[in-house]
């Protein structure tokens, strides 16, 4: 094992003074980004591949915006100042389901904030349905409200929710304080209004989020014997291949991409 370990960091170490001694072009520079890449990370049982970076997968690895962390054993994302949890992926759609960090287990976060992603990254896929909280409402009985209320022990403000939207704003009256969108499943949404689940799962349930990647680019890398990545000089794609970068996919006729696909990371 120890002298795997040692074969294999041995290229890493050549690399390391090659770039030390800023050598303009060297056919293994690049070794080292597909290796990165090709390494998942790996949290809580969740693993996260393209787009996604951070943890062990370099910046390269994916585009700004996909930055996972993991806490706990909980892998996390970021996504316009609001922290998610990270449920499940499906590299095939390309999409991942995710849950607000500050109502996980809870409709009383400590602040405010309504779900807002950024569409430039993400988009919502079909099949959700908001779920609306309102926060200190004088009057409980807003028509299409629902009248089941359970006091926020932090700020004591009461909360009630309304599956959709109501066709008015109770907050821009003044009848409530705080308004929180937050998608749910529509199926989900459905189990709430028919008594059969809790409005705490459905919000733990967390809500699909499509990558706005192109996906077919990715596979056609992958396909190749190539790793996905960034080029980090226009913010562009990048395939990471035994041989070098590419821009679009791997040179199996290259010198030096034979062993590509035989080799395992
Ligand atoms: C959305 O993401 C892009 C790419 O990371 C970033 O440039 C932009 O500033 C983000 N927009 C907002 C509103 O956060
Ligand atoms: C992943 O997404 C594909 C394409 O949308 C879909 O057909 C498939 O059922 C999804 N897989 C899972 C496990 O949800
Ligand atoms: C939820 O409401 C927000 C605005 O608060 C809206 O942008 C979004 O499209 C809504 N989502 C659904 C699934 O209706
Ligand atoms: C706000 O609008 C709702 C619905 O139209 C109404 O029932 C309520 O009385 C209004 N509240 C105030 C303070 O105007
Ligand atoms: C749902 O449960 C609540 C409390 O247990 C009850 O008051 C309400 O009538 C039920 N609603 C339906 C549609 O069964
Ligand atoms: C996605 O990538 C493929 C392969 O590189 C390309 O043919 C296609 O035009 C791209 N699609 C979009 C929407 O950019
Ligand atoms: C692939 O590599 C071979 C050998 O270096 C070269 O002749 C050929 O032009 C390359 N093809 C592409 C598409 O880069
Ligand atoms: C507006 C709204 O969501 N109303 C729901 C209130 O709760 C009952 C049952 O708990 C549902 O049947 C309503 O649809």
């Amino acid at each position: 094992m120890r002298t795997l370990l040692l074969q294999s960091l041995f290229p890493l170490l050549l690399i390391t003074s090659f770039h030390s001694i800023n050598v303009e072009s060297s056919l293994s520079q690049d070794d080292l980004p597909y290796a990165n890449c090709g390494e998942d990370i790996n949290c809580g049982g969740i693993r996260l591949s393209y787009p996604f970076r951070g943890v062990n997968r370099a910046n390269y690895c994916g585009p700004p915006g996909f930055d996972a962390e993991c806490l706990e054993n909980v892998p996390m994302i970021s996504i316009s100042s609001i922290n998610y949890r990270i449920l499940k992926t499906n590299y095939s759609a390309p999409s991942v389901t995710v849950a607000r960090q500050d109502y996980w287990g809870t409709i009383c976060p400590q602040t405010y904030v309504n779900t807002n992603i950024n569409f430039s990254l993400f988009d919502y896929t079909s099949g959700l349905t908001n779920l609306t909280f309102y926060y200190g409402c004088a009057s409980i009985n807003i028509p299409g409200l629902n009248s089941s209320s359970q006091p926020c022990d932090t700020n004591n403000d009461h909360v009630t929710y309304v599956v959709g939207s109501l066709p008015f704003d109770p907050v821009a009256n003044g009848t409530c304080k705080n308004g929180v969108s937050i998608p749910v499943f529509t199926t989900a949404a459905l189990a709430l209004e028919a008594n059969r689940t809790t409005i705490k799962e459905v919000v733990d349930g967390g809500f699909e989020l499509g990558l706005q990647i192109n996906n077919t680019q990715c596979t056609n890398c992958v396909e190749s014997g190539g790793k996905c990545g960034l080029n980090t000089k226009n913010g562009g794609f990048s395939c990471f291949c035994l041989d070098q970068t590419y821009a679009t996919v791997c040179n199996a006729t290259a010198p030096g991409a034979e062993e590509t696909k035989n080799r395992n990371y």
